[in-house]
């Protein structure tokens, strides 16, 4: 029955446990703002401070830290101390910006809206605890705002379990904490915990359903809209707009219209209504996130009509309200044939899209996966992130490890997305793809797949909660580095652990070359079992409909995708990159199979053969899981028992999965070749 399963009673904090606000226990602070985030941060003060504290709201007390909308505070010339100075550098900032400043005594945070304060306040605890004093107030003196306007996380939760893959979609840490049973759960806790755990990383926009819409789903739209309401409010609290993903064919679906052609008249009216409806249950709805003619979904081309269409109909319907609709452009012929040449899945998001740029109306957010294929362990960015220079972009990340690990691997992928964010556009050192993200306009940024679920420790791996924290850091902040929020993220998930923190960093920052490794080599990607994405299946899609192959032969490997030879891929970069992939002089070893089809004994900048290189990397990297293993079983005692054993217990099954990936792409590939390891190291 509902809700019948207790959620789990101990949940960990994450990177917010009570020592990282400990700095400001049994002290006075000062709260000048209104508003329902304000209302959210005083709860916050409150816990804070502890019952032998006090949040008052206004200058009176000698508060230890004021908290202050800029236009509350009285005029600066009476002010002093950091408030005084928080007030001049917090001149000129947006909603989301804010000033900190702190003399080792006291602290302020000034800021122009309610959201910028809340983004001080938890950047205010990051400081202590990275400082390394988890009770004195930190020196300081910072403006910060985001770089990226939209830093949204997708859910790709189900409303019942029975919904295709699970309750949630490509989810490795349990069940879903905000459907159970067709309905939105009872216990709102957790969902607010997590708003908490978002809006502490700077976290702006949160859709709460899979973008596979199964029928049921469709009812969030109608009865379950109430629901999505509350939980609306709970995000609202933490400065999150929520979104719903929306069934192209809703109108079909939920039976009132017998089509749902974008060009007809009552299809137009149908989504105005339901948006005017879902408007005055919810006046700050983020809108609609719509995967539509993809894998099977519904969409415009089943009335023959185009993306644009599409798009625009259902913007038109929020436009009114201010919402937006973010277009997934994850769109290809998921049933195309292994035995034709001519087609390429790499190709499909830019034939697509690219050709459609300036014609979407201003509230659409074209969502463009970060690869052209699917997230694959490694890709190159994505060319239609790149090419659309006229359309609000967001680029998709995905958090959860689907084709990395599946949280049992360990694999940080801070450095993925970070490589992502700093390409350089035009190839000729001009703007980073971040850089670009943010001059297109203010609603482009990053969004993200999320990787909680109801497991006691939300990411089912202790150390996969980095990849969640980092998302949000470097969507912030993309200029930061892996280390830097590594660094972050360890001073606050283990503060009692100051000794392991450089143990803790470098095992996180070295296990997606690790994870790269023992994997799918130099770029090729699609080595997994089919369905479930977990472990080796060399063959696994290389004569299957999703297009998905790395057309191994006895001769060679890699997929051609130059202009000269192969699928034209490499034409869809901007030229210097386009020149760059073509040819093999150039192009990069790490994507070497991704551009090009080459014999076994190609030569790698390294000197090495691609074949040799294949056995090496993958020895070297089940190598490295057994020596991070070994490390974590030394770590025994030394950290608490709950994570030690998590983690533990995953690198036993990372350490059994990578030998089976090392053992089945070896001896494939020296059957296929018939070139010996030069270390007599593969099985035959
Ligand atoms: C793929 C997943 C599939 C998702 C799809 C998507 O295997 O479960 O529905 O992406 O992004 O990676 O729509």
């Amino acid at each position: 029955g509902r809700d019948a399963r207790p959620l789990t009673p101990t949940i960990d904090p994450c990177w917010l446990g009570p020592a990282v606000t400990a700095v400001l226990r049994g002290r006075h602070v000062s709260l000048l703002a209104a508003g329902p985030v304000t209302d959210t941060l005083r709860q916050e003060l409150e816990a804070a401070v502890g019952p032998a504290g006090t949040v008052g709201g206004d200058l009176t007390g000698e508060p230890v830290l004021v908290l202050a909308r800029r236009d509350l505070l009285p005029d600066a010339t009476t002010l002093t101390g950091p408030v005084r100075r928080a007030v001049d550098a917090a001149h000129g900032l947006g909603g989301e910006g804010f000033a900190l400043v702190g003399d080792g005594r006291s602290a302020a945070i000034v800021a122009t809206g309610e959201r910028g304060l809340l983004y001080g306040y938890f950047h205010l605890l990051r400081s202590a605890a990275t400082a390394g004093s988890a009770d004195a107030l930190p020196t300081l003196d910072v403006v910060r705002e985001p770089a990226l306007a939209i830093r949204m996380i997708n859910q790709w939760d189900n409303t019942s379990a029975g919904d295709h893959l699970g309750s949630v979609e490509r989810g490795y840490a349990g069940d879903s904490i905000f459907f159970r049973d067709g309905r939105m759960v009872a216990d709102r806790r957790r969902i607010a915990d997590y708003a908490r755990l978002l809006a502490s990383v700077g976290i702006n926009a949160v859709s709460i359903n899979n973008v596979n819409v199964h029928p049921a789903a469709v009812r969030l739209l109608t009865d379950g809209l109430p629901d999505v309401a509350d939980v609306a409010r709970i995000f609202r609290g933490f400065g999150i707009s929520t979104y719903l993903s929306v069934n192209f064919a809703s109108p079909l679906v939920l039976g009132d219209l017998p089509t749902a052609d974008p060009c007809d008249a009552s299809v137009v009216a149908w989504w105005a209504g339901v948006a005017e409806r879902i408007h005055r249950e919810i006046p700050d709805f983020g809108g609609f996130v719509v995967k539509a003619n993809s894998e099977g979904q519904p969409g415009p081309f089943d009335y023959g009509r185009d993306h644009v269409d599409g798009a625009n109909l259902l913007a038109g319907a929020l436009a009114p309200f201010g919402g937006r609709v973010f277009w997934r452009c994850f769109v290809y012929d998921h049933r195309q044939d292994w035995r034709d040449r001519s087609t390429d899945r790499a190709r499909a998001a830019h034939d697509h899209f690219a050709a459609l740029d300036g014609r979407f109306a201003d509230n659409v957010v074209l969502q463009v996966k970060c690869g052209p294929m699917d997230f694959q362990v490694r890709e190159p960015v994505s060319p239609l992130a790149l090419a659309m220079t006229r359309t609000n972009t967001v680029v998709e990340f995905q958090i959860t490890q689907e084709y990395t690990g599946q949280q049992i691997d360990l694999c940080c992928l801070l450095p993925q997305w970070q490589e992502f964010l700093a390409f350089d556009v035009s190839g000729e050192g001009g703007d980073t793809l971040a850089c670009a993200l943010a001059r297109r306009s203010a609603s482009s940024g990053v969004c993200a797949v999320s990787n909680i679920g109801d497991d006691a420790n939300w990411t089912g791996h202790k150390l996969a909660q980095a990849n969640l924290y980092g998302f949000g850091r470097l969507a912030w902040d993309p200029a930061l580095s892996p280390r830097e929020i590594l660094d972050e993220w360890v001073a606050l998930t283990f503060p009692d652990a100051a000794d392991l923190h450089e143990t803790l960093v470098e095992l996180q920052l070295g296990s997606w070359s690790t994870y790269e490794m023992y994997t799918a080599p130099l770029g090729v990607g699609w080595m997994v079992t089919p369905h479930t994405h977990y472990g080796p299946a060399v063959d696994g899609y290389e004569y299957s409909k999703w297009g998905t192959y790395h057309f191994a032969d006895r001769d060679g490997l890699g997929v051609d995708r130059s202009v000269a030879t192969g699928t034209g891929f490499a034409g869809q970069y901007p030229t210097a990159w386009a020149q760059r992939y073509e040819h093999l002089e150039t192009c990069p070893d790490e994507l070497l199979l991704f551009f090009h089809h080459v014999p076994y004994l190609h030569r790698l900048h390294t000197g090495e053969t691609v074949i040799q290189h294949i056995y090496d990397t993958h020895v070297e990297g089940a190598r490295r899981v057994v020596t991070m293993r070994d490390l974590w079983r030394s770590l025994e005692g030394r950290l608490d028992d709950v994570s030690w054993t998590n983690v533990m217990e995953r690198l036993e099954r990372q350490v059994g999965s990578a030998r089976e990936w090392r053992d089945q792409v070896n001896t494939y590939f020296f059957r296929k070749s018939g070139i010996p390891d030069r270390h007599g190291r593969v099985i035959h």
